[in-house]
């Protein structure tokens, strides 16, 4: 069996044999298909060093290696806080307004790549096949190339692509675009983001899309496709049957006595759609003034990226607009939003999710949002909540018994509110058991192991001939 080389811009260090729940399930998923694999995970430590000097930090758990490097600050602020969050993941998420160009940003995202590349090759063995991770590392395929590896090389972005009318905004956006072309095998969460990316590849490239989705290119042949991530459903159901969480449950269940729970979790980001959210819950408690009091909202909100402006405004944002909402609608026993600005452990988590009636996941783009999934798992199937969800997610061109609604159209929202605090407990059934069906059979696991298959070159028409 090919060894696996897992390569992202951060490294979730496994957790020792026992502890693996404290991790996220992508970290759980990739571990175990390492482990599988004899496999290394290499990026950055997030950890700052004065001066780069390319020192491997190897650490071996069980059968799984992490190889970690420290970058100095300045490759942090242009590739990390630069191009990957101010330039790549606006842009990707169709907010052109919030898209910052600046050419040290270009230079500090090309040079941490080459570093990146330099000090992976040497791990790298010939039979290896390698996955890149994300739109932070979309040319080190390309660099690794110049480096003379010849091994099979994927990509799976977890982020949309945006369309070519948008992609044609960045400078040098054909050289980036351009240095994909050296992967294998590219993957992406849905068949909307790999149709604007074959797009781009035809128009702007002037390339031909073969009937299945391979592109022949200098001499070989890249396998375009999209593989929907899923949540690892196994241990999520698990975690939602712990004694942590029931307690979790429990504790908020008490604490608003009757009412009905909306449950939101996010990273604080303004991808995720949070300040229409929060307008159009106020909607609904100014539309329907008689349920005012029989609602609240919990919204867990992690803060990240606190280093870019943009986040540091929707904080203040979302703020200014919890405070105007709760000052309206809240009595002297009751608040409307509960907006907590710090993380849970995951099975506390799961037991939030179990205890609402209705998830409210309505970003205003997603490559696919992973806590559609994880509230669906979370649910008790006798009695399960409501999914509202967003049509620009890309969950719900899998997740299609949700409401789905436009994240900016405050009404619609509330009209879905209102319409999944009304479903009869029949509707409420059928509508989760399909959700359910989909969200266990298109686990983490099969995604993968889907990756895997097409990296190793299995189930796709032509080989790949290996370039000298
Ligand atoms: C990117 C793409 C894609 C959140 N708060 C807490 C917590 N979380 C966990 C959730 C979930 C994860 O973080 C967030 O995943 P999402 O998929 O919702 O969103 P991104 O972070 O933007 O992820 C996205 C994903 O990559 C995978 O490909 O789906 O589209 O943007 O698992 O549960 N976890 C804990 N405490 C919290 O308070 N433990």
């Amino acid at each position: 069996m090919s060894r696996l080389i897992v390569i992202s811009n951060r490294v979730s260090v496994p957790k020792a044999a026992g502890a693996a729940g404290a991790q996220g399930g992508l970290a759980v998923a990739l571990n175990s298909a390492l482990r599988e694999h004899r496999g290394i995970w290499f990026g950055w430590s997030g950890q700052e060093t004065e001066e780069f000097n390319g020192h491997l930090n190897m650490q071996r758990i069980d059968d799984v290696t992490t190889a970690t490097i420290d970058l100095e600050p300045q490759d942090i602020d242009e590739y990390y806080n630069g191009y990957a969050n101010r330039t790549l993941w606006p842009l990707f998420h169709y907010r052109i307004d919030l898209t910052e160009y600046d050419r040290n940003f270009g230079e500090g995202y090309e040079r941490v790549n080459a570093r990146f590349a330099d000090s992976v090759l040497p791990l790298i063995e010939p039979d290896d096949l390698v996955w890149v991770h994300d739109y932070h590392l979309l040319p080190l395929g390309s660099m690794l190339r110049q480096k003379g590896v010849k091994n099979r090389i994927g990509l799976f972005l977890h982020t949309p692509w945006p369309p070519a009318r948008l992609l044609v905004s960045l400078p040098f956006h054909e050289r980036l675009v351009g240095s994909m072309l050296e992967y294998d095998v590219i993957g992406f969460q849905t068949e909307e983001w790999l149709g604007s990316f074959l797009h781009y590849v035809e128009k702007e490239m002037g390339l031909s899309v073969n009937k299945d989705g391979t592109i022949d290119y200098d001499g070989r042949r890249i396998v375009a496709r999209a593989f929907p991530i899923g949540i690892d459903y196994e241990e999520f159901v698990e975690g939602a049957e712990s004694a942590e969480a029931l307690e979790a449950y429990e504790h908020l269940k008490a604490s608003v006595r009757g009412r009905k729970v909306m449950i939101g979790v996010d990273r604080l980001d303004y991808s995720k759609g949070l300040g229409e959210r929060f307008e159009s819950f106020g909607r609904f408690l100014g539309d329907y003034t008689d349920l005012a009091s029989k609602v609240v909202l919990l919204q867990i909100a992690p803060p990240s990226r606190g280093d870019v402006a943009s986040y540091q405004q929707i904080r203040e944002d979302l703020e200014r607009k919890t405070g105007h909402i709760n000052g309206a609608h809240a009595d002297v026993a009751f608040v409307p939003i509960r907006y907590v600005n710090r993380g849970y452990p995951r099975r506390q988590l799961a037991g939030f999710y179990r205890a609402a009636d209705i998830g409210l996941v309505t970003p205003l783009r997603d490559g696919m949002n992973l806590v559609a999934k994880e509230y669906v798992a979370a649910q008790n199937p006798e009695y399960p909540g409501v999914l509202v969800l967003s049509q620009f997610a890309g969950a719900a061109l899998q997740l299609t018994d949700a409401l789905l609604v436009n994240p900016h159209s405050i009404e619609d929202v509330s009209e879905a509110i209102k319409r999944a605090l009304d479903m009869p407990l029949a509707e409420r059934r059928s509508r989760h058991e399909k959700l359910l069906a989909s969200v266990r059979d298109e686990d983490v696991v099969f995604w993968r192991d889907e990756f895997v298959k097409a990296l190793f070159g299995e189930g796709t028409s032509g080989t790949s001939p290996q370039k000298e």
